[in-house]
């Protein structure tokens, strides 16, 4: 089961102004074949259906407690794109809230018109061409090796997609999200990498950094860095999953570094409100009604 922190896993600045063609490249980060639904998917179904939970703990308990992780990513890059799609309040509320009007015209011309007609405006599950994402992007395989060198691929894949969107992309929210992003996937990517030294005695490691990123050239991610953000697995859970430790061990590859796991919970940061959007009917009535409604039914209990 579940436990849910209502908090983002890292703090995101706020977006300079509204920019749904960049919302609609970080989708990609969200719902492509390397974005964090397949992550998340890939890594849930494995530990569903695991074979051999007990004797097998720490691979079991590898893969499960990155599978959490990825459920904070999905929220972190849909937290993104709502912000890039939003922008500062600088809404007309009486152009917004006059029917005639055309508040959304601007979207004509952006590449996701869904994210206005159907989001309202929202991250939809959908990569950059506005394609749902499948679970045909899953492989579960039942063969621990294959399922892990898979992992190690798709953590790879990512990596390097991460920086492609990182270079596309301008505003600060959206180049934040791509240093953490571009941290942390390095940390699964290193760990299937130990997973698969440990089972089969080859030196994954040794094929890092691949792709070639030295992610201390990116401030974004260099400050995190700094702050040992590459080291540390975090174990998403009050007392399971404790056989991590025994693959994230040892050095990491890039630098030397010890890495380690840590029970405590990252700092994080508050969750994005998409506000009030008249134009859009959402939520349905005007905002005070919706707050008195709240009010009166808050007083009831
Ligand atoms: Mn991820």
């Amino acid at each position: 089961m579940y436990l849910r922190i209502d908090k983002l896993q890292f703090e995101l600045p706020q977006p300079k102004e509204r920019d749904p063609n960049g919302a609609a490249t970080v989708q990609e980060l969200l719902g492509g074949r390397f974005g964090e639904m397949s992550t998340l998917m890939n890594y849930t179904m494995q530990s569903f259906n695991f074979r051999g939970k007990k004797p097998l703990k720490p691979y079991y308990d590898l893969i499960s407690n990155i599978a959490t992780e990825e459920l904070g990513h999905i929220e972190l890059v849909a937290a993104t794109i709502n912000a890039l799609l939003a922008g500062p309040d600088t809404t007309d509320q009486e152009e917004a809230a006059d029917p005639t009007s055309a508040p959304f015209a601007f979207s004509k011309e952006m590449r996701n018109a869904q994210n206005f007609i159907a989001g309202g405006p929202g991250a939809m599950v959908q990569d950059s061409r506005n394609i749902p994402w499948t679970g045909d992007n899953v492989f579960s395989s039942g063969n621990l090796v294959l399922d892990l060198l898979h992992n190690f691929f798709l953590e790879s894949g990512a990596r390097q997609q991460k920086l492609r969107a990182y270079e596309t992309v301008t505003d600060p929210v959206a180049k934040a999200l791509t240093g953490y992003l571009l941290v942390r996937g390095g940390v699964h990517q290193v760990a299937y990498a130990k997973a698969l030294e440990t089972l089969t005695g080859v030196e994954i490691t040794k094929m890092l950094p691949v792709p070639n990123i030295d992610a201390a050239k990116i401030p974004e991610s260099k400050k995190l860095m700094d702050q040992g953000m590459h080291l540390k697995m975090y174990r998403f859970s009050p007392s399971d999953y404790t056989d991590i430790g025994k693959i994230w061990k040892g050095t990491h590859p890039d630098d030397g570094q010890e890495v380690y796991v840590t029970d405590e919970l990252p700092e994080g940061g508050e969750t994005v409100d998409g506000g009030h959007e008249s134009a859009a009917f959402a939520p349905e009535y005007e905002m005070g009604e919706i707050i008195e409604i709240a009010q009166k039914l808050h007083s009831k209990m």
